[in-house]
């Protein structure tokens, strides 16, 4: 989001530089500053917003997670990997967890959350973006967040609004141009 402005800032910086005709010794100044701003950024960033690290894939967790695949083939009869094809990957929130945790995703992939809970309900909230929580997900085959993952590659840390706290409920979208 801020790489714009700075690189109208450089641009204009260069013109300045151009009207004295000094393009040769100003110009790698310029190149150098803008760098250097982009690094306080994003240091500044990461200081203040950033989401917790989503939780290790422990023997626990990927118990947890086996057993949710289970309940999603059950409710929607089918695996989940199953919808790769169309490009949707789906993310399962049960027991307080996402499954899996952490999904690598080529641009242009919609991400799809489902709960194979029994009772809780759930959201999706990408916080660091500034994007708005979503709306509590109950396990209702007709509820789900999608999100299409088709900006920049990065990595994109995201809540359960309710269980990011007190259970530790976050997860993690990477989109990669070499996502398998
Ligand atoms: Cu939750």
């Amino acid at each position: 989001m801020a790489v714009p402005p700075l690189f109208c800032y450089a641009g204009s910086g260069n013109e300045a530089v151009a009207m004295q005709d000094r393009e040769g010794a100003m110009k790698p100044l310029t190149g150098l500053l803008g760098m250097v701003l982009v690094v306080m950024l994003a240091g500044g960033a990461a200081a203040q917003e950033k989401a917790p690290e989503p939780p290790k894939m422990t023997p626990e967790k990927q118990k947890i997670c086996e057993e949710a695949e289970k309940r999603y083939q059950k409710i929607y009869g089918h695996p989940s990997g199953s919808l790769k094809k169309k490009g949707i990957v789906v993310v399962k929130m049960f027991k307080y967890t996402f499954c899996p945790p952490q999904v690598r995703v080529k641009p242009g992939t919609t991400v799809r959350w489902v709960n194979v809970d029994k009772r809780t309900s759930h959201s999706v909230w990408f916080r660091d973006t500034g994007k708005e929580e979503s709306e509590r997900i109950f396990p209702d085959p007709e509820e789900m967040v999608e999100m299409k993952f088709d900006g920049p590659p990065g990595e994109y840390s995201y809540l359960c609004g309710p269980h990011w706290k007190a259970e530790g409920m976050v997860g993690r979208v990477i989109v990669d141009l070499k996502a398998p």
